[in-house]
């Protein structure tokens, strides 16, 4: 990784952080391979059960880097871009068997709010908000965004947000479900940081698989999902962290989990 993405190693999670603070953390190629080389240097590493996301300075990430695309001097293909940075990066996201918390410090827009409501526990700050960015340019909704924001808040208000590029406050977004919460700013990280802290002590086989459950439902009829939970639900009973989460119920003291 470089100075672009920094990554704090914390007891049991990993913080990383998009740092070009004066283009409100916009994505460039470099960008968003740092940040796919952070998140699966964290993946694999054995000591990280969760990851915290976050941006530095004012803003969370204004979504590609519009310097880079100047009509001018010709427009790349969007397709291959979109193919080589953005949809690799939100399935990483999503593949990565870790809760990952997503703290938007301050505006999201383009691909930078889909990136963010990618994650599965999203918290903002109170004076964040999610912008889709696209329509004011001619674009779509890109990095999962017309999938992910629909499914979290309907098609009535992805539609509304999506075509007009209003900005959404964190609490609009909170209200609407878009996100876990909406945070005074002062306490985001503190609250980003427990939140991490306490998945880093779960019981991470089973929070991954959850992840992967609750994702699956998407595409699966009721009865299909009923029985991927029972296999899944087979997976997890054969984990150490389910012996020893009855075993520390039954004597009536807190469960020490290894991740395992
Ligand atoms: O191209 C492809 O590969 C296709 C994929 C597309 C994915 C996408 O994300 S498309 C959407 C791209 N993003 C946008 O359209 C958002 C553009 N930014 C804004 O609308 C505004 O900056 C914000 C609403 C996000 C924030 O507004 P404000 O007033 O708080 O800040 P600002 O003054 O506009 O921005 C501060 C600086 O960051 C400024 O630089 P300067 O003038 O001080 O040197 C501004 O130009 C820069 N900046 C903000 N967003 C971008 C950016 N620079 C490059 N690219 C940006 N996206």
């Amino acid at each position: 990784s470089d100075d672009r993405v920094l990554v704090e190693n914390s007891d049991g999670y990993v913080v990383i952080t998009l740092n070009r603070p004066d283009k409100l953390n916009a994505f460039t190629p470099i960008q968003n391979n740092s940040l796919m080389e952070a998140l699966d240097a964290a993946d694999e590493n054995p000591d990280c059960r969760a990851i915290i996301l976050t941006g530095a300075g004012r803003g969370f990430c204004a979504g590609q880097d519009l310097g880079e695309r100047n009509p001018a001097e010709g427009t790349p293909d969007l397709g291959q871009t979109i193919e080589t940075y953005f949809n690799p990066l939100v399935r990483k996201l999503r593949a990565i068997q870790l809760p990952i918390i997503c703290a938007v410090n301050g505006v999201a827009a383009g691909a930078g709010a889909n990136v963010a409501l990618a994650c599965d526990i999203v918290l903002a700050a109170k004076s964040a908000k999610f912008i889709q960015a696209f329509s004011k340019i001619g674009l779509v909704p890109d990095s999962g965004g017309t999938w992910t924001v629909t499914r979290l808040i309907g098609e009535a208000r992805a539609k509304a947000i999506m075509m007009t590029g209003v900005p959404v406050t964190a609490e609009t977004a909170e209200q609407w479900g878009m996100i876990w919460r909406a945070v005074d700013d002062g306490e985001l990280m503190n609250e980003a940081h427990s939140l991490a802290a306490g998945m880093a002590k779960g019981a991470t086989v089973g929070l991954g698989l959850t992840k992967m459950l609750v994702q699956a439902s998407g595409a699966n009829s009721f009865d299909r999902q009923l029985d991927l939970e029972r296999d899944t639900q087979r997976e997890a009973g054969r984990t150490p962290d389910y012996a020893e989460g009855v075993t520390a119920f039954l004597e009536k003291r807190p469960a020490a989990f290894t991740g395992r």
